[in-house]
């Protein structure tokens, strides 16, 4: 008998099948940022990286170019079981050496990421690049210079456009994020006005209907060098979001630190149609450090399975650290939330809800209590293993490898 026939057994006994939950974790398809490869740098030599988010460290080794791009996602998702998306931004397209403005984008600047993709067995997601440019400032879309503001919705309409494009030649709906900076380092007397523009110019943006594109908004709470005030805050896109029917893209490090990201999901689901996370770890600010298995990715899994949602939420990742092998940054950050997913989904729900709908507080707790401690990570293993990836801590020496064959080289 081996370990995960034994926990197999224990989870029959209370009510869980393992099959079930395995074949379910299998559909889980999760949207790897490719901005963990490069410090989110990108491909248009542009200067430094602005709009507020920072990424610290200087470990060697970080992709400078398309094909290492490709080349350390190919071998990160190797290490990593089941089948998962890339989230591209508008900076990573393959401008072969050529300046082109986000203004002047086109479908034909990401053509080779979608044979890529196709080539691969990845599906895209795409965002709009609003940062790291000489017209970013401190306002894009709610920018009272209409020619500013008229290059922002420029850009975030072109790459609605690719987006729907890569949608249609994945056969799969490309879900697109509106993620802008704007804000004001210090005190605003127009907060209003900025808002108001910023919701003209979504307007303007999502006036052009899509059937192979999903369009999500991600609000902040500031950003550094931004600190007073976020023109895109937290209420302003969930108001949009429901009054417009859009998806709303919830970044683990875009709230007060002591919120809980998981509470929110059964608000939002009863209002929006669907809902795009950002699994990231914030350490005292929005540090984007890699994700671990810690409660709070724990609670949104749960949450997730809870609200049996598993079809109407969209998990992507969003960390950028600097500091680390960046390759084993997504190998930890996707495996952790893959088993926080198992764990949720591994969650005797049924019987917790029956103990709730009686009162039965105690028994509830203690359920909870001694689920924590039943053998999942014997199922774990037993997904990698099925999915022909490094059971355990196996993939370290892997990546050491990697290390030493390809990284260093750079
Ligand atoms: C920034 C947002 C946004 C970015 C990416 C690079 O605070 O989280 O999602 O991290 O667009
Ligand atoms: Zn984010």
């Amino acid at each position: 008998m081996t370990a995960y026939d034994l926990a197999r057994e224990r989870y029959a006994a209370m009510g869980i099948d393992t099959e079930a939950v395995l074949k379910t974790l299998q559909n889980v398809h999760i949207s790897l940022h490719c901005w963990q490869t490069d410090d989110v740098c990108g491909f248009e030599n542009a200067g430094s990286l602005t709009g507020g988010i920072q990424t610290t460290g200087n470990y060697p080794g970080r992709a400078r170019n398309i094909d290492e791009v490709r080349d350390d996602i190919l071998y990160a998702t190797s290490l990593i079981p089941g089948q998962h998306r890339l989230n591209l931004h508008e900076i990573y397209g393959d401008f072969a050496g050529e300046h082109v403005d986000r203004d002047q984008v086109e479908m034909r600047h990401f053509e080779s990421w979608v044979d890529w993709a196709l080539a691969n067995g990845f599906k895209l997601d795409f965002n709009s690049t609003s940062f790291s440019h000489p017209k970013s400032g401190d306002l894009t879309l709610s920018n009272p210079d209409d020619e500013i503001r008229r290059f922002w919705i420029e850009h975030t309409r072109r790459c609605r456009a690719i987006a729907n494009e890569i949608g249609l030649r994945q056969g799969d709906p490309c879900i697109m994020n509106v993620w802008v900076h704007d804000g004001s380092k210090d005190l605003t007397v127009n907060r209003m006005k900025y808002r108001q523009l910023l919701m003209e110019s979504l307007d303007e943006i999502f006036a052009e209907k899509y059937d192979h594109m999903k369009d999500c908004i991600e609000s902040k709470v500031f950003g550094i060098g931004l600190e007073s005030y976020t023109v895109g805050s937290n209420d302003f896109y969930i108001g949009y979001g429901v009054s417009r029917q859009k998806m709303v893209t919830l970044d683990m490090g875009h709230f007060h630190p002591t919120e809980s990201v998981a509470d929110k999901l059964s608000s939002l689901l009863l209002y929006i149609p669907e809902v795009m996370l950002h699994v990231s770890r914030p350490v005292r600010w929005d540090s984007d450090h890699v994700v671990i298995l810690n409660d709070d990715t724990l609670e949104l899994c749960r949450e997730i399975v809870r609200c049996n949602a598993l079809d109407r939420v969209h998990i992507g990742l969003d960390y950028f650290d600097a500091s680390i092998n960046r390759i084993g940054a997504y190998v930890i950050g996707t495996r952790a939330t893959q088993k926080c997913m198992l764990l949720a989904l591994l969650e005797p729900l049924k019987q917790l809800r029956q103990y709730e709908g009686n009162g039965q507080g105690f028994e509830r707790l203690a359920l909870m209590e001694e689920s924590k401690s039943m053998p999942w990570g014997d199922v774990w293993d037993e997904f990698c293993r099925r999915n022909n990836v490094p059971v355990g801590a196996e993939y370290i020496s892997q990546i050491q490898d990697y290390e030493k064959k390809v990284l260093s080289k750079r």
